[in-house]
């Protein structure tokens, strides 16, 4: 068992932030900005003194949607100088497919042909940019793949007009030889009413019907399970299980509101909890990486307190995580709940003859029933970690 009591971020703990996290300046859809603009380089180096591994980016927070080759050429190179000088690496790269008025009827799934191949030109562009940088994984957020209407598209035209371009993107990589592995990141609703790809389930039942359902998996988001209602580390479990949880986006979210992007663990601290024990678990190798924003109420020291605490939290609830696989009495009623209490019948791989067994096996429910279930002592000793008195 390792304890970390210091709870101070290293390199080894993969934490990543985006460029549009730290550098989110407050504005909302009812005020703007609050914070003054701090470049693509700065924004490195203050990821940096905190103690973050990896930093990441879509094409336009760093390369201007209308920049030449050369500008951009020369602005990849020196952020690539910035990030190598700081220790910082780029692990993941994204496309944004949704700021840009082009987008208002969607990208990949849009009703003008020309709008959809602009689209993978910009992502085509973007994953240029990311291998420059050294990135493995390409996020695909389709923030504007949704609608407000369904009088203006059928849907599974639209799920077709995604699996097309997705491919698409597979082809490219595998030629150009980036080695890339495709993160898609689902979300019910905001910016469109509603969402195509709504749910990290829902992009777990598509991937298989890719070209090269190996290349693809899930970007999961605290905040966008909760926004539909869902338990987050149940999907990220399912994503995990089927080998697809290529990158997380870790915030937190208060319920039936709008994409809040708050702090890691500041909202809803034991579900933070089960999900940091759930990844650490499992030993998760990849990034970890903070999809959200500090209050708008803050100035930079503000942004730097926010950034230091999602890291903070991750590292505490780590902690806890450890101490609660070590606890004695945790470890007893684990074992005795999934016991059996009497252990005459159990099931193993179908047979014929196991199955003609078991269908005349006779249950002793009342038996059965005898068996005690101490969640509530469970929960109460998780609670009691929690809340620092165990
Ligand atoms: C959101 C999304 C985005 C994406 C990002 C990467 O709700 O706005 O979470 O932040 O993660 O665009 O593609
Ligand atoms: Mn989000
Ligand atoms: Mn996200």
């Amino acid at each position: 068992m390792t304890i970390t009591d210091d709870y101070q971020p290293r390199a080894e703990h993969k934490f990543s932030f985006g460029l549009w996290t730290v550098g989110n300046r407050g504005r909302d859809a009812f005020g703007d900005f609050v914070r003054a603009y701090l470049s693509p380089i700065e924004i490195v180096s203050m990821l940096a003194e905190m103690g973050a591994w990896g930093v990441n980016l879509h094409d336009n927070d760093l390369v201007p949607i209308d920049a030449t080759g050369a500008e951009r050429d020369c602005i990849v190179r020196s952020f690539k100088k910035a990030c190598a000088d700081s220790g910082i690496v780029v692990p993941m790269a994204t496309v944004s497919l949704f700021f840009h008025p082009v987008f208002r009827d969607g990208a990949f799934t849009a009703n003008d042909p020309e709008v959809r191949a602009y689209a993978l030109q910009k992502t085509m562009r973007a994953m240029d940019i990311g291998a420059e940088l050294g990135a493995k994984i390409f996020v695909l957020w389709g923030g504007r793949e949704g609608v407000e209407t369904d009088a203006c598209r059928r849907a599974d035209d639209a799920i077709k007009r995604l699996r097309e371009a997705v491919n698409y993107l597979c082809e490219y990589n595998i030629e150009r030889g980036y080695g890339m592995k495709f993160a898609l990141e689902a979300k019910p609703n905001e910016p469109r009413a509603d969402i195509y790809m709504a749910t990290t389930g829902q992009y777990l039942g598509f991937i298989p019907t890719l070209d090269h359902p190996e290349m693809v998996g899930v970007n999961p988001e605290v905040a966008h399970e909760n926004m539909a209602g869902l338990n987050f580390m149940h999907a990220v479990a399912q994503a995990w299980e089927a080998g697809k949880l290529f990158h997380i986006d870790l915030n937190d979210q208060m319920p039936s509101r709008f994409d809040q992007d708050l702090r890691f663990g500041s909202s809803n601290l034991k579900a933070a909890f089960w999900l940091v024990k759930f990844l650490e678990d499992v030993d998760y190798e990849g990034p970890r990486h903070f999809d959200a924003h500090a209050y708008r109420t803050e100035d930079y020291e503000g942004v730097k307190d926010f950034a230091r605490g999602c890291m903070r939290t991750y590292l505490i609830l780590k902690e806890k995580a450890h101490r609660w696989n070590a606890d004695r009495e945790i470890l007893g009623i684990l074992n005795e709940i999934s016991s059996s209490g009497r252990g005459t019948a159990r099931v193993d791989r179908y047979s014929k003859e196991g199955a003609a067994q078991l269908l005349t096996h006779v249950f002793d429910k009342d038996e059965i029933l005898k068996k005690r279930l101490p969640y509530e002592r469970l929960d109460q000793l998780t609670v009691d970690m929690l809340l620092g008195v165990r």
